[in-house]
């Protein structure tokens, strides 16, 4: 490595953002790192997708493991650390609470320590959520809206990201948080609800599927692009002072409405093929989430690029293209 090229150490690379993250990161000359929890199967087919498996440095490690954090900061003798490791359904996070609070609240305070410890220069990103937000407390949410989590996982995450910003207080490190909004790609994991659709829709016109059964279609969420959050995410490494910002649309679509968009990108109607099970309803549901990015637009000049209508096409189109081959 020249003493030039930047070191960044993704934990979750095998996520959907720590994906398109990494992508980001090689693009711009930088030296990626990733942390990932031994699994039984291989877990490595988003960044087979982008093409990207070959140009980055993965490390066997753990939120849950303390020792597997800090041989992560040496090994990767890292500048910048992105904590996207997580249990990040939040339908699981009331079948493991204890293992979500576990890795998405106590895990960020161990990569944090591992930080503090190994290189308290280096520059630290934690991803936090819009489930923070919960029960919502103003119509639009903003970097000064309290909290009222509504699950586990909220209440995890609410946990890490005070965490973080306790550890820029405390101990003076660049650690930076991400409100980041419902984001989503081809590259989405099918538990959550945009993929779930999109898939069932590619299935349904390929005659593979009859029906897709889902909870509360109510809900509404403030969608964007994951490709174009990731670069929320790095532009707030680079700050000159680390600080928290929401990164959102601006914009709240509900679950039929979004239901609508994909089924009718293929010519069908929802309404032909949507059961309401009752199985997927939560025993606490967010109903709306609106974001307001205005503090990331102003500071870190970053603007969502995808409409709702582009993404629901784009995933559509990768799951019939997946399906069809
Ligand atoms: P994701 O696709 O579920 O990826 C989560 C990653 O964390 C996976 O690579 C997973 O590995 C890894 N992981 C799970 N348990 C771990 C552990 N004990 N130690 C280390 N790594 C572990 O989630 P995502 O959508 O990319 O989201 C990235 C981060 O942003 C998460 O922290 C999520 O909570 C947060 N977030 C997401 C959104 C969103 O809309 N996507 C919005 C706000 C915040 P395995 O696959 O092997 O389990
Ligand atoms: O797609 P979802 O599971 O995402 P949710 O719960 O909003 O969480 C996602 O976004 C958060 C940011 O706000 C992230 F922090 C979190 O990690 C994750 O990425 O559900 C969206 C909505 C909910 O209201 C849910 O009740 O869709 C509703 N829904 C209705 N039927 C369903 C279903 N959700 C899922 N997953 N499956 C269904 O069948």
């Amino acid at each position: 490595m020249s003493n030039t090229t930047r070191s960044a150490l993704i934990t979750g690379i095998t996520g959907q953002d720590g994906a398109y993250l990494a992508r980001l990161l090689l693009g711009k000359g930088y030296e990626v790192y990733g942390l990932a929890p031994r699994r039984s199967t291989d877990t490595s087919w988003r960044l087979r997708e982008l093409g990207i498996l070959d140009g980055v440095h993965m490390i066997d490690g753990d939120l849950a493991d303390l020792s597997s954090l800090i041989r992560a900061m040496e090994t990767s003798r890292a500048d910048e650390v992105y904590n996207l490791g997580a249990q990040s359904f939040v339908g699981t996070s009331w079948q493991q609470p204890l293992l979500t609070a576990d890795v998405d609240g106590t895990g960020a305070i161990r990569m944090l320590e591992a930080v503090r410890i190994v290189n308290r220069e280096a520059h630290y990103y934690q991803a936090s959520t819009s489930e923070m937000f919960g029960l919502i407390q103003a119509d639009r949410q903003d970097e000064n809206t309290p909290f009222y989590p509504r699950s586990p996982y909220g209440v995890a995450k609410v946990m890490a990201h005070w965490a973080t910003v306790n550890y820029r207080e405390s101990h003076g490190m660049h650690a930076s948080s991400g409100i980041l909004f419902n984001h989503e790609s081809p590259l989405r994991g099918i538990e959550f609800v945009t993929r779930k659709v999109t898939h069932a829709v590619a299935s349904i016109k390929l005659g593979k599927q009859k029906e897709l059964r889902l909870g509360n279609i109510d809900s509404k969420r403030d969608w964007g692009f994951a490709g174009d959050y990731v670069e929320a995410m790095w532009l707030m490494t680079q700050q000159p002072s680390p600080d928290d910002y929401v990164v959102a649309t601006g914009i709240t679509v509900s679950v039929r409405d979004m239901c609508k968009l994909a089924f009718a990108h293929v010519g069908l109607n929802y309404e032909d093929y949507l059961v309401i099970d009752p199985k997927f309803m939560r025993p606490a549901e967010v109903d709306v989430l609106l974001g307001n990015p205005a503090k990331a637009k102003a500071k870190l000049g970053w603007t969502p690029h995808t409409p709702i209508e582009e993404l629901v096409a784009m995933m559509v189109d990768a799951d019939l293209r997946r399906l069809s081959a």
